[in-house]
């Protein structure tokens, strides 16, 4: 069997795109419907109840587009909204905290593990739980690194105030003796170099978003639901309740498509259904 209809992903903004980056070059001939909430970016501060509603109203956007899957590709609302998305959507849910924290297992040798994400997903203990549940011997060291998304945001992040940053948010972490450290937030994955001079060598970053789409590719196997054929019926997609021309100057630059295009919507409105 063979499904051509497309996988979506959802997340706070346009750093779902390091998701999808994962799923262009490791599942080239699936079709990617995104779905970015700019316009209410940053979720990480926001409260786990409200970052769950606004992930309602973009799973219920992509649910209408009639998509086969559905990745949260946004580790705030994978901690928010899970397993609540997952009871009630009759389509597989991956989100991208399992993923990171398995391969996090893989990784260890000393079983010190720590996790660097957003206030919101520290606060959730979704990685710990995911970790402990797995291994109860294991130990997690996470820590809130809320200055990493305006960094990327602002640009900053090739800058000496970056490396200052990132130096001075990782300190504690130093004397904790962790051999793995997962890359538990969208945007870390810009900022890897900076954390892993600032961790030393002998510290394995997990890049969360990565490994999800090792699930994705696993789930469309197991359900027979990956796409087969030679081209895609459906093209790509991409959505952003913020400005559409700044969506896709950075998506151009990080994908690599000089044709790329997105489309402004609102969610959450009452006239818009
Ligand atoms: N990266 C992100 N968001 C931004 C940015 C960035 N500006 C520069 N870079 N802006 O997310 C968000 C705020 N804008 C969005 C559009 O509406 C107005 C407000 C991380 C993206 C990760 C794929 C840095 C940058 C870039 C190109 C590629 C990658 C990147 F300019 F991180
Ligand atoms: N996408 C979010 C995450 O992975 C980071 C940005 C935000 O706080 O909205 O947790």
């Amino acid at each position: 069997m063979s499904d051509e209809h497309a996988i979506g992903f959802m997340d706070s903004g346009v750093g779902g795109l390091t998701v999808v980056k994962q799923a262009l070059k490791q599942l080239p001939r699936e079709t990617v419907y995104f779905i970015g909430d700019q316009a209410r970016l940053p979720y990480g501060p926001r409260p786990g109840a409200q970052v769950c509603e606004f992930s309602w109203q973009m799973a219920d956007f992509l649910m209408k587009k009639h998509i086969k899957m559905l990745v949260i590709a946004c580790n705030t609302a994978t901690a928010a909204a899970l397993p609540d998305l997952r009871a009630r959507l009759n389509i597989p849910v991956i989100g991208v905290i399992k993923p990171g924290s398995r391969a996090a297992l893989k990784a260890s040798r000393n079983n010190r593990i720590g996790v660097i994400a957003t206030d919101g997903t520290i606060r959730s203990n979704a990685y710990s739980d995911a970790i402990l549940t797995k291994d109860p011997t294991a130990t997690v060291v996470p820590l809130a690194c809320p200055k990493f998304v305006p960094l990327v945001e602002s640009n900053e992040y090739h800058s000496t105030v970056a490396k200052r940053v990132v130096a001075e948010s990782l300190k504690d972490l130093k004397k904790q003796d962790i051999d793995t450290l997962v890359l538990g937030c969208t945007h870390n994955p810009l900022l890897r170099p900076l954390i892993q001079n600032v961790v030393g060598p002998n510290v394995t970053l997990i890049d969360s978003g990565a490994e999800t789409i090792n699930d994705v590719s696993s789930v469309l196997d197991y359900l027979d639901i990956a796409n087969t054929s030679s081209t895609k019926r459906y093209p790509d997609e991409y959505y952003t309740t913020g400005a559409a021309a700044q969506f896709e100057a950075i998506a151009k630059d990080w994908l690599g498509q000089p044709d790329f295009h997105a489309t402004h919507i609102d969610l959450g409105s009452e006239t818009n259904d």
